[in-house]
This record gives structure tokens, sequence and C-alpha cells, in this order.
């Protein structure tokens, strides 16, 4: 690990922790991810209406389209806090610093093993 790739996963624990407590709750995940489920539905319902614009007729089945993939994006969210709470190894209801980095660390060692 170089200083870099620490210092990327400092500043993404620090983005995900609000109140600069040091450690992340389940309320902070969840925000983190609401952010992104919002950018993704946003970005869908663009991509509908451009294919909506261009393709009138079947704009029932590009609505029918969009509240699948809106869907899916609503499991994807909970599943990624879900995920995200299992790097909770003490189970004392908040990741840590020391767990976090720890499974980034792990992550990134994996990434450059498969490279
Ligand atoms: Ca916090």
């Amino acid at each position: 690990m170089t200083g870099d790739q620490i210092k990327a996963i400092k500043d993404h624990f620090d983005d995900i922790d609000l109140d600069k407590s040091g450690t992340i709750d389940i309320d902070e995940v969840k925000k983190y991810y609401d952010k992104q489920k919002a950018e993704k539905i946003a970005a869908l319902r663009q991509i509908a209406n451009t294919l909506i614009k261009n393709n009138p007729s079947q704009e029932a089945y590009y609505e029918k389209d969009f509240e699948k993939r809106v869907e899916i994006a609503v499991r994807c969210h909970d599943k990624n806090v879900e995920f995200f709470m299992a790097k909770d190894v003490d189970n004392n209801d908040v990741v840590s610093w020391q767990e976090f980095l720890n499974y980034e660390a792990r992550a990134v060692l994996q990434g450059e093993k498969e490279q």
C-alpha cells in the first residue's frame, strides 16, 4: 500500500463520515447511498425521456422499463447498505476507521494481485 492509496481510502471514509466522528453509523451509510440512488434514478429518467422523445409510440413500454430499473436501484441501495455494515467486524453498530481501512486495503491488494 502506498501513501496515496491510504489517503484515497481516508478521503472516501471522510466523505461518508458526515459528522466527522471518526466512525460511520448506518444513517451515514444510508445517506451516502441515498445520494447515489438519487443520481442513478435521475440518470435513468433522462434516458427514458430521450427514448420516449425518439419513439413516442413506445412510451408505455419505456415507462414500465423505467419503473423496473428504479426498483432494481432501490434494491441495490438496500444491499449496499447491508454490505457496508458487514465491515463492522466487532459488531458495535459503527464502522471505525480501522475496520474501514482493513477492509479497503484488502480490496486494493486483492485488485493488484488480479491485474
Ligand atoms: Ca460518524
